[in-house]
């Protein structure tokens, strides 16, 4: 089998996560490529290689070019913050590497479209790129769109999507590189927001036209790490986005992403209400999806509890005897094999850049909304 040499950029969170999914797509699917687990890159030399060898990778560099310009490399995998993607992937796409990206693609619509025509550039000579949306790949979700394309909820009436984590809702939560706008773009609304926005539309496969948003940031400073008591930075960025948007087939949409919603920790909720019936999931309990026939006699009819871990739901047969249900990590291995696939194959792989350069441009309309006191329409104060 041919050998693949990746190197990871970032080994936070995200990276420790596609270290798990390089490390296990081999034994579980038997893709058609095997994934060389080559070179991590980061910024602090020590730390790096520190995580190459506790995640597995053969070399570690404090240089991400070094890394990506390697003869033994042809895979690119970016999970470093956004306001390096587009450099990082335009330079990967030039070299001749395929490329995966964490999600949202770009700080800005103009990065997106910049990374988007190198992808068509890069395409034309055979290379691959794509967006991790990853929970595109969770097996409930995975079921929920093949159930709307088979048409078991009809035609789409409403969208109800919601992420709800609750990891900034201390005032004293410490400050990161998420809370500043130059390094992550925005805040819930293009971490989190930017994911219910690409699974709405994958799940009812069509796109919003128009967005109507307002955004809150509720803390504005936080304490900064490793600098002395009393300093606190400067957050940038919204703590919670909420919007609402049509679809171009007639569809309306309900969005809500926040950091604040206490007790709430990965909640990804989505509903979709159809002429023949509903679905409903929450990441929460991520191996159930909720189906409501609404073509049943009344009596009898009610949302039901499809438990997603039987050989012949998406990507389920490649792990456990049914009922042993799959965690977090999954998703971002089911990825690595769908992209594996499509590099051997010859295909795009889906998300493709283009449609992280969609979501961008979701996300900034939302901005502009939210900023636009004009399109505000404020009720008349009580007399
Ligand atoms: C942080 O809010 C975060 O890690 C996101 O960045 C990820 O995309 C999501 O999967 C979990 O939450």
């Amino acid at each position: 089998m041919q050998a693949l040499g990746v190197a990871l950029i970032g080994h936070a969170f995200m990276g420790r996560v596609h270290s798990h999914a390089w490390r296990s797509v081999g034994a579980f699917f038997e893709p058609s490529l095997e994934p060389r687990m080559t070179i991590v890159a980061g910024t602090d030399r020590a730390r790096t290689e520190e995580a190459a060898a506790r995640l597995g990778w053969q070399h570690a560099t404090d240089n991400w070019q070094q890394a990506v310009h390697r003869d033994d490399v042809q895979i690119v995998d970016i999970c470093s913050p956004g306001d390096s993607h587009a450099e990082i992937a335009i330079a990967a796409l030039e070299a001749g590497k395929h490329v995966l990206c964490e999600k949202p693609l770009a700080n800005t619509v103009a990065e997106a479209e910049a990374m988007v025509a190198a992808a068509r550039r890069a395409r034309e000579r055979g290379v691959r790129s794509m967006v991790g949306f990853t929970y595109r790949r969770t097996p409930a979700l995975s079921l929920a769109r093949r159930m709307v394309a088979e048409g078991r909820i009809g035609r789409v009436y409403q969208v109800r999507a919601a992420y709800l984590q609750d990891w900034l809702h201390d005032p004293d939560a410490p400050f990161t590189w998420r809370l500043d706008r130059a390094r992550a773009g925005s805040g819930a609304l293009g971490d989190i927001g930017s994911h219910i926005t690409d699974l709405a539309e994958h799940l009812i496969g069509d796109r919003l036209d128009g967005v109507s948003g307002q955004t809150a940031t509720f803390v504005e400073s936080r304490p900064l790490p490793g600098a002395p008591e009393g300093t606190r930075g400067e957050v940038t960025v919204d703590d919670a986005a909420v919007f609402t948007g049509r679809f171009t087939g007639g569809a309306l949409g309900v969005f809500e992403a926040t950091r604040f919603a206490a007790g709430r920790k990965n909640a990804l909720r989505i509903e979709l209400n159809g002429t023949a019936g509903s679905l409903a999931f929450d990441f929460e309990s991520m191996n159930e999806l909720w189906f409501h026939d609404a073509t049943e006699p009344a009596a009898g009819a009610g949302f039901r509890r499809i438990v997603v871990t039987e050989p012949e739901h998406p990507y389920v047969a490649a792990w456990w005897p049914p009922g042993h249900g799959l965690g977090y990590e999954h998703a971002f291995t089911h990825q690595a094999r769908d992209f594996l696939e499509a590099v051997a194959a010859g295909t795009d792989p889906e998300p493709a850049f283009e449609d992280g350069l969609h979501v961008q441009r979701v996300l900034a309309a939302v901005e502009e909304s939210a900023a636009n006191e004009s399109r505000y329409t404020r009720i008349e104060p009580d007399t």
